[in-house]
């Protein structure tokens, strides 16, 4: 019977998912080595911003079903939700999970139940029982001794998104994969006392393959929109039309182009199957360059409306990664908006709602302001739309007015 859960790694994932459980009366130890979330955490607030999660953790913390330390404690069930980012050859690092498993190993008791939900290459829930059980020779795991181990084992990957993590955590779907049956039939008991979707068994490396694939499918078809619109921009002709149109097809779906793909998930899982499958892997590395050469193509095509107007003064309106959110974080916008002040070309005027100050990035760039989208209207001759965020909707008719627009999210079309 599980009545104690520890969350190790409290960031979106991991801190949504320990204030879920901490509301279902369960007792959780939310663990994390930054002392500032810790801190943070026990005074029931939050150091990330998604939407319902700063009412759910103040009443957990209130409630005192929540608690965030520094170091591992004895718990029923622990689930691992830290990052795993990429090196820079675009190779895996797993060294955070590496680290859980260290300072994990020395409290793990017999009928202990771990889940890593982190997004993984195929082998990584293995390659973690393998260090657990490294750690801990007087007690047996899953991959030597099956149903019969001490220890389970499973993969549960989260596939929710973000600025609906709270709703989409209880009612998504998920995926359980253990490393024996009696390891999946006992994560999916665990999550069912808060998921609404479907709890769906399968194997480890199953389950953790579903989560890339997952978004190597979106990554592949964003690649298919963003080489279309470059396409078009040779054909004249126009790609939104154009999509709009196909799409009328009952068995066409095409998502859209954009200045790239950025966030934390779509971008970097594909190359984690790349990695793994580098030889068979070959249209899922093409659509991650892709869809990186299309930043590449935006900055070129503002290089040229920049060589095109005198006393250029460039307007990039919007710099978050998607619409309505402010995560300046892997942000093809951002990146082509530093591309353009770090080239100076010209003065860069900078429109973005959502933030108050320009993030430090920008710092060395004399030639960049943060201004209001009615200032960088009224005086920029090259205007950049890279976010369609709903505020600019008002500004479509100035924009239609506008001699030199380059819309690379076709608001204008819509
Ligand atoms: N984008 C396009 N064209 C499109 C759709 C998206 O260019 O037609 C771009 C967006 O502008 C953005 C990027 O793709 O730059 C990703 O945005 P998103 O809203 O599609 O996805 P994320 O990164 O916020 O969240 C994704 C989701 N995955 C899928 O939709 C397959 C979410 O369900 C996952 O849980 C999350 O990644 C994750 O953690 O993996």
């Amino acid at each position: 019977m599980i009545k104690t859960i520890s969350v190790v790694g409290l960031g979106y994932i991991g801190l949504p998912t320990a204030a879920i459980f901490a509301s279902r009366r369960f007792k959780v130890i939310g663990v994390d080595v930054n002392k500032g979330a810790v801190d943070t955490i026990n005074q029931g607030k939050v150091h990330i911003i998604e939407p319902d999660l700063d009412m759910l953790v103040q009443a957990a913390v209130a409630a005192g079903h929540l608690k965030a330390v520094t170091a591992p404690e004895p718990a029923d069930a622990f689930l691992i939700a830290v990052p795993t980012p990429f090196k820079g050859d675009h190779e895996p690092d797993l060294r955070y999970i590496e680290e859980v498993s260290q300072s994990l190993a020395p409290v793990l008791k017999s009928g202990d139940l771990v889940i890593l939900e982190s997004t993984s290459p195929v082998g990584t829930t293995e390659q973690l029982a393998n260090w657990l059980a490294a750690a801990r020779t007087d007690l047996t795991f899953p991959q030597t001794h099956g149903d019969a181990s001490d220890v389970r084992i499973a993969y549960c990957p989260e596939r929710v998104l973000p600025g609906h993590v709270v709703r989409e955590l209880v009612q998504n779907d998920r995926v359980i994969g253990g490393l024996s049956a009696r390891c999946s039939k006992e994560a999916a008991e665990l999550y069912k006392s808060f998921v609404e979707g479907e709890c769906v068994l399968t194997n480890a490396r199953t389950a953790e393959m579903c989560k890339l694939t997952e978004n190597s499918f979106r990554d592949v078809n964003i690649a298919f929109a963003n080489e279309l619109s470059i396409i078009c921009d040779n054909l004249d002709i126009d790609v939104w039309e154009l999509i709009r149109l196909a799409n009328r097809h009952p068995r066409v779906n095409i998502l859209q182009p954009g200045p790239g793909v950025g966030g934390h998930c779509i971008a970097v899982d594909p190359w984690f199957i790349v990695s793994k499958s580098p030889e068979q892997a070959r249209l899922i590395r093409t659509a991650r360059e892709v869809n990186d050469g299309k930043t590449d193509w935006v900055i070129h095509k503002i290089r040229d409306a920049v060589a095109s107007v005198e006393e250029p003064v460039v307007a990039c309106l919007g710099l978050s990664f998607k619409p309505n959110i402010d995560d300046l974080r892997e942000s093809p916008a951002l990146e082509i908006a530093l591309a353009v002040c770090g080239k100076n070309w010209s003065e860069v005027l900078l429109v973005e709602p959502f933030i108050e100050h320009l993030p430090g990035t920008f710092d060395d760039h004399a030639n960049a302001s943060l201004v209001s989208a009615d200032e960088a209207l009224k005086r920029a001759n090259v205007i950049v739309l890279l976010v369609d965020h709903a505020q600019f909707n008002d500004l479509k008719v100035p924009l239609t007015r506008h001699p030199l627009v380059i819309d690379t999210r076709g608001m204008l079309a819509r």
